[in-house]
């Protein structure tokens, strides 16, 4: 059985600059591009996911009644409203420039339909629709994933419990993470519930010397 690098939304509107920017989020494209080569040396697939939203995207606060950052809800399913980000074809949708590319085997976009949100790279949020990853993993026998990106608290736990959901044994680099952190304690959470779930969490010098 085969082995895959996950590497959520690394995009330059979760990093310092961008629209929905995360603390420190360009600190996690230096590990990334370590976590790529090792996995590309050791012959392992390497994927990415990109948020990939319409201007129109009613996730987006302007698209709302609410304020950023604020609670609603979308086609029955909770929603945090958030500044207009990676909208399709914009710089800040496009991955940091500093990330090394040329050894990403496929990207899966997500969070095209305007009525749903999709923070997880398998599923969106009422696992309505499914991106094509699973599928291709599965024609690669891909049974064991290693997880990391923006933002920790949304897109990479979701992807990460949506792994555990579908049966990958699932690892995450946790100094890969950086989170929102709309509650101070929101990624620490977010951490504890993919660990509580079955990831194992493991630091970027662990998954090198693995
Ligand atoms: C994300 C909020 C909205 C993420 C994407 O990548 O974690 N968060 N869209
Ligand atoms: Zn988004």
């Amino acid at each position: 059985m085969n082995s895959a690098l996950l590497l959520i939304d690394l995009q330059n509107d979760f990093c310092p600059g961008g629209a929905l920017a995360v603390t420190d989020g360009d600190a996690v494209i230096a590990v990334a591009n370590q976590a790529i080569a090792a996995s590309h040396d050791r012959g392992d697939w390497v994927v990415a996911s990109q948020d990939w939203h319409p201007a129109q995207h009613r996730s987006f606060a302007v698209n709302s009644s609410g304020k950023i950052g604020e609670l609603g809800e979308l086609e029955g399913l909770p929603q945090v409203w958030w500044p207009v980000h990676c909208v399709q074809e914009s710089a800040g949708a496009e991955f940091h420039p500093r990330l090394q590319q040329r050894q990403i085997d496929a990207v899966f976009r997500k969070g095209q339909d305007p009525a749903i949100d999709s923070y997880s790279a398998f599923f969106d949020n009422g696992h309505r629709a499914k991106t094509a990853l699973d599928d291709w993993l599965q024609q690669r026998n891909v049974s064991t994933l290693t997880i990391m990106g923006l933002a920790t608290d949304y897109c990479v736990k979701f992807s990460v419990l949506d792994a555990l959901q579908l049966g990958y044994a699932v690892q995450v680099i946790s100094d890969g993470c950086r989170g929102v952190n709309l509650q101070p304690d929101d990624s620490d959470r977010a951490l504890q519930a993919m660990q509580q779930a079955g990831a194992q969490l493991v630091t970027l010098s662990q998954f090198l010397q693995r």
